[in-house]
């Protein structure tokens, strides 16, 4: 088996903690705490998210894998408690410590079974054989992100010594949408609650979340996430899995909520004869012996990255949770009941884009140490370096790191 970068979360949303092991990563790496904590407070910012955020402020502690600030290039295992789960639960009132015990326990405890359209619900009981659905939904729960948000920092961490930047913002909330201008000020999208460099479309954004919440609704959305100083040459055409882009799709869609997946102009693009949608490639400088003014490609051209921005945007579906619940069926007596509502966010697109920067990072952090391997931070810089040095026609990123 091939050695690769991956990792692996376990956790209930409300249960004791959020678990992850991340695997691959070479020795040598600064990591701290205190820098995948920023990370996890970012992804727990965003206009619309609901009460829990208020309860929780994730912190990874780091269990193994790093010494002295440095990694060992042994599985890093990073542990994020869920502090709800000392609380009662606000809906049924009971503890969660006894609501989750992994105890079999006397007390009784009220199950579940208003299914939720558009939730894992109906499918997950079904197949899992389960007669209350908390069984499916604690674990179906976006909160599962949190933990790859942290595997993702440690990939983003890696990446920055490689000159790689990833960053996310909001492109539409609800019909909301700003228009499209290439890379925005990423200090502006920080700054913003919802994720938008474009200050009108954000504060529409805003008033849309208002609105679907006095509503007893919910809205979904736009996020892109962009790679900024990915080299040329990272995936590969040979194999309809080796394909980057592909990698990056299934790790975009596997977020809860995403619906679409584009790379580049994507789906508008599928509009334009082949004349108007592809990337002309034009004479360079002494540095750089070609440039591109446009990058329709989203930085990938036959599944291998081309050195541009690799550009990837998701569609994310609203939350299924309604306050004002859809009309549903009660598992046990098969009658029309309206479906559960247990307390939740009314929209997660700025969140999700975080949630997207660490998957594109994991996958271009596997790619980068399938291609450059090495098992000290040292190792791989030279790998690399040499490759960029060596590269027949030479590119602007090569000084990266
Ligand atoms: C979620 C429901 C809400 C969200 C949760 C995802 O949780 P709760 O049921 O505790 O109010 O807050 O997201 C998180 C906890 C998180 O960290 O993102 C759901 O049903 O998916």
């Amino acid at each position: 088996m091939g050695r690769g970068f991956r990792f692996l979360t376990a956790g209930e949303s409300h249960g004791q903690a959020l678990v992850t092991i991340v695997e691959g990563m070479v020795a040598g790496l600064a990591l701290s705490e205190e820098y995948i904590s920023n990370h996890l407070a970012r992804r727990q910012k965003g206009y619309g998210r609901g009460p829990r955020m208020q309860i929780e402020a994730d912190r990874a502690d780091i269990l193994s894998g790093v010494r002295r600030g440095f990694t060992l290039g042994s599985p890093i295992a990073l542990f994020i408690r869920n502090k709800e789960w000392q609380n009662l639960s606000q809906t049924s009132g009971q503890p969660w410590k006894q609501t989750m015990s992994v105890h079999s326990v006397e007390d009784k405890v009220e199950p579940v079974t208003r299914l939720r359209p558009g939730h894992a619900d109906l499918p997950g009981v079904l197949k899992y054989n389960q007669r209350d659905v908390r069984n499916i939904l604690e674990r179906a729960s976006a909160r599962e992100t949190a933990a790859r948000v942290a595997a993702g920092a440690v990939a983003m961490r890696f990446l920055e010594e490689l000159g790689i930047e990833i960053h996310s913002h909001t492109v539409a909330i609800g019909e909301h949408k700003t228009q499209y201008g290439g890379i925005p000020d990423w200090g502006q999208v920080e700054a913003s609650e919802v994720r938008c460099a474009d200050l009108k479309t954000g504060k529409a954004m805003i008033n849309a979340i208002e609105q679907a919440k006095a509503n007893g609704d919910t809205l979904g959305g736009i996020f892109e996430v962009i790679a900024a100083g990915v080299p040329v040459g990272l995936g590969s055409h040979v194999h309809w899995e080796r394909r980057l882009n592909a990698q990056i799709a299934q790790a975009i869609m596997s977020i809860h909520a995403v619906k679409g997946v584009e790379i580049g102009a994507g789906f508008a693009g599928a509009a334009s004869p082949g004349s108007q949608f592809h990337d002309t490639i034009l004479p360079g400088s002494e540095k750089l012996s070609w440039r591109r003014t446009t990058n329709r490609a989203g930085g990938i051209e036959g599944g291998m990255s081309n050195g541009e921005p690799i550009v990837v945007r998701a569609a994310v579906k609203p939350i299924a949770t309604l306050a004002k619940p859809l009309p549903s069926v009660d598992m046990n007596t098969g009658k029309v009941v309206q479906a559960h509502y247990e307390r939740s966010d009314i929209c997660i697109v700025p969140a999700a884009g975080v949630v997207g920067e660490a998957m594109l990072a994991i996958v271009l952090t596997n790619a980068m140490l399938e291609k450059f391997g090495g098992d000290h931070m040292e190792e791989t810089m030279r790998n690399y370096r040499a490759y960029m040095n060596n590269m027949p026609l030479k590119h602007g990123v090569q000084d990266g790191g």
